[in-house]
This record gives structure tokens, C-alpha cells and sequence, in this order.
């Protein structure tokens, strides 16, 4: 690739000569899949560092998402959020469930929860909201409706790698959480992806499910799917989890210097609460992106034209997540699809350009970005 390219991201990766030794031992071994000693060791080194009791590693972070449906045996109508990847909502369609969209929070980019009991139905039988970028959810609000309505709640944090709300891990909201190891993420294992349950009678549940719904050599306990990450993935997520502190790091100081230098321009916003993590010992963020937001009268261009300017100077932002998932014609005759039902999120999805965000941004790199913002 043209080395004077700036992508949105870099892959975080291991040390090559770390990972063969790790593959040596594969090698030795001659266990490559199905629950061997690296995703074993894996899932415990990860269920530690995240704060969380029970973990199943998965081959993505969609898989995860198909299966909590699945074991949580949801019908009918879920409520969730178009402001997303669409792998939210598609896993709700794979389990032949319709999805109902809900507006934005405009602080944050979430769910905003005061919208969700408008659009609970009978049919309804669960809420799927995303802790967009890594923020959290507002999950206590969103629990209180769901044990009034007697609703599951199903998180995909496939953003929330490691984030930590006083001290405690966002993961342990709602019934099950989702994450996305895929490269392009935080800590990435190439493609993976993981499960968080409560308790151990489920964990057990989802690893027969994502093992064919194998519960024994003979006995198969539900229609399951093959979802089981392999040792060299997990063998790399082993050796990426060491070095997953000193990225976040990375990515910190990074926002910090685009924050500094973007703050006072006219018509360029980000988040409010960005200000808030630089210093902040009750939220532990992950800085997985870094949206940034353009109000065309004010900056005197338009967010697609910043973009394809950005473009023609090589450092290629995404519009993460433009267009909303309410928009693609699958989903555009939903329930709550409408544009006049997600005004903020139209508004934001038209003036998102998500900067380039990485541990390998040099400080030449990020003037070279500024330069074309500024
Ligand atoms: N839920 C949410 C909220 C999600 O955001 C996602 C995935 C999921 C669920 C599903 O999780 P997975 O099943 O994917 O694990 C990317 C990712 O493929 C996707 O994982 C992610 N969200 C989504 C937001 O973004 P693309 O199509 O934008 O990726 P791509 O290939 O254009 O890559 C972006 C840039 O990253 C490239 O321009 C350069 C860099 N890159 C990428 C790859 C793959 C590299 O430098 N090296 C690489 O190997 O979707």
C-alpha cells in the first residue's frame, strides 16, 4: 500500500517473533481448534482483564450477537438503534425478529432512553442498544424500563473494549454483552469476538451453542452454529492483550492534540463527554474512534466535501456511521425507520467524519491531518 496513505485505522499486532514461538508450539501440539490450551488460556486472561466472571471467545463479533438471541430465545419485536455498524441489526433479522429503531441521545450517540417506552409493543421482547465508540450506555435507565416491561437486554459493546465505569467493567450491563475482536477494533485477534454472560450454567449454555449446540460427543442440546476461534487467533490475542494498555495510551494522547487543535474551530464539534475521559477517573475509555462532527454553515464546507478533501490529500476518514441502518432497504419499512423518528441521528450521521485513530499516528501524521481540517 502507498506508505503516504493515512487509513482511519492500523492494526495493532504482535511481535512476529513472539507469535512464532507461539505457533511453534501449535505446531508441537498438533491442537489447531476446538477449545485447545491458547483459547482456553485466552478466555481467562481476557475474563481478568476485562472485569468480567464468564467469557466465550467467538470467530467474530456478529456470531456473538446471532447466538445471545438465540440462548436468550427472543421473538418478535427488539428495539435498537440505527446509529450503528449493520451487523447490530442484521443479527436481529437472522433470528427472524424485527428490529425497532430509536432515536439518539445527541451528548452521546446512544440509544436515548427516555424514547424506548414509545416503542414497546406486546410483540416486544428485548432492547439491543450499542455503547457507540466505546461510551457507555446510559445502563441504568435502560435496566429500570427493561425490568418494568420484563424485557432481556442484549449490549453490543463491540466498541467498549476495556472501558470501565468506577472501576466497573460496562460488559456486566444487561443480560449479555457482545464484543468485536475483528483488526480494525481496539485489540483485535485478525477476526474475533467474544460472549460476556453472568453466570456459569450459561456460559456452558453458549459454548455448546457455538460448538454445533454440542453438549457431549452425543448429545446435542440446540440447533448451534460453528463459531469457535482457533488457536492461532487466540495465540495472537494472548500476545496482543500485552500490548493493548500502551495503545490505548497511544490513542489518548492522540485525541488529546486533535481535541487541542479542533476545539475552537468554527463549526467542528465532537462529543461533549471527549473532554471529560482526557481527566477523568470514574470513566476508563477506550478511544476506539474519533468521530468529529462538521456543521457546514458554520465551518463553510460541507462534511462530504471535508471528506473527499481529506481523500484527495491521501488520509482517508470514515463516515462511521453514515448512511443510518434505518436507511439500507432492508430495514427502511421498520417500525420507527422513519426520518422524522431519528432526527438526531440523521443530523449526526450527515456530519460524522470519523478522523484517522491509532497507537501508530505519529505526531507528523496528525499535523498533516490537522493542516487540512484547521
Ligand atoms: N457491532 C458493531 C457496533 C460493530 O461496529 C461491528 C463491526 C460489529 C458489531 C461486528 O463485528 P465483526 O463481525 O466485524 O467482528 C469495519 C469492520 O470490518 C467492522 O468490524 C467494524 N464493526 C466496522 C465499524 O468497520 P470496514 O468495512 O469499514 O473496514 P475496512 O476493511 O474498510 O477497514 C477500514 C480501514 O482499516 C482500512 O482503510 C485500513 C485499515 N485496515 C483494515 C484491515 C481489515 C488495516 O490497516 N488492516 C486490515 O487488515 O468495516
Amino acid at each position: 500500500m502507498d506508505k503516504n496513505i493515512i487509513t482511519v485505522t492500523s492494526p495493532l499486532l504482535p511481535d512476529l517473533d513472539e507469535f512464532h514461538s507461539l505457533l511453534q508450539q501449535i505446531w508441537d501440539n498438533k491442537w489447531i481448534t476446538n477449545n485447545g490450551s491458547f483459547h482456553k488460556q485466552l478466555e481467562q486472561e481476557l475474563a481478568d482483564y476485562l472485569g468480567v466472571s464468564y467469557l466465550s471467545l467467538f470467530t467474530n463479533g456478529t456470531l456473538p450477537l446471532l447466538t445471545a438471541l438465540q440462548a436468550l430465545r427472543i421473538t418478535g419485536e427488539v428495539i435498537t438503534t440505527p446509529y450503528s455498524f449493520v451487523a447490530t441489526t442484521h443479527s436481529i433479522w437472522w433470528n427472524s425478529c424485527k428490529p425497532v429503531f430509536v432515536d439518539v441521545d445527541p451528548a452521546t450517540g446512544n440509544m436515548d432512553p427516555e424514547k424506548i417506552e414509545a416503542a414497546i409493543s406486546p410483540k416486544t421482547t428485548a432492547i439491543m442498544p450499542v455503547h457507540v465508540y466505546g461510551k457507555p450506555c446510559d445502563t441504568k435507565r435502560i435496566q429500570e424500563i427493561a425490568d418494568t416491561y420484563g424485557l432481556k437486554v442484549i449490549y453490543d459493546a463491540a466498541h467498549a473494549f476495556g472501558v470501565k465505569e468506577n472501576g466497573v467493567s460496562v460488559l456486566n450491563a444487561g443480560d449479555m454483552s457482545t464484543l468485536s475482536f475483528h483488526a480494525t477494533k481496539v485489540y483485535n485477534t485478525i477476526e474475533g469476538g467474544a460472549l460476556i454472560v453472568k453466570d456459569a450454567e450459561t456460559k456452558k449454555r453458549i459454548d455448546d451453542l457455538k460448538n454445533f449446540g454440542f453438549h457431549n460427543e452425543t448429545t446435542v442440546v440446540a440447533p448451534g452454529i460453528n463459531s469457535k476461534m482457533d488457536e492461532m487467533r487466540s495465540a495472537y490475542g494472548l500476545l496482543n492483550l500485552k500490548q493493548v494498555d500502551s495503545a490505548i495510551t497511544a490513542r489518548k494522547s492522540v485525541a488529546k492534540t486533535y481535541y487541542e487543535a479542533l476545539k475552537d474551530v468554527k463549526g467542528i464539534s465532537f462529543y461533549p463527554y471527549l473532554k471529560e475521559t482526557f481527566n477523568n477517573d470514574n470513566l476508563h475509555y477506550n478511544y476506539s474512534y474519533m468521530p468529529m462532527f462538521v456543521n457546514a454553515e458554520e465551518y463553510g464546507m460541507t462534511r462530504d466535501e471535508l471528506y473527499a478533501k481529506m481523500k484527495e490529500a491521501k488520509v482517508l476518514g470514515r463516515r462511521y456511521f453514515y448512511p443510518l441502518i434505518s436507511e439500507f432497504s432492508t430495514y427502511k419499512g421498520c417500525q420507527g425507520a422513519d426520518r422524522s423518528n431519528l432526527p438526531n441521528a440523521h443530523k449526526m450521521a450527515d456530519s460524522v467524519i470519523c478522523l484517522p485513530m491509532h497507537h501508530l499516528l505519529s505526531d507528523a501524521d496528525v499535523n498533516r491531518i490537522l493542516d487540512l481540517i484547521v
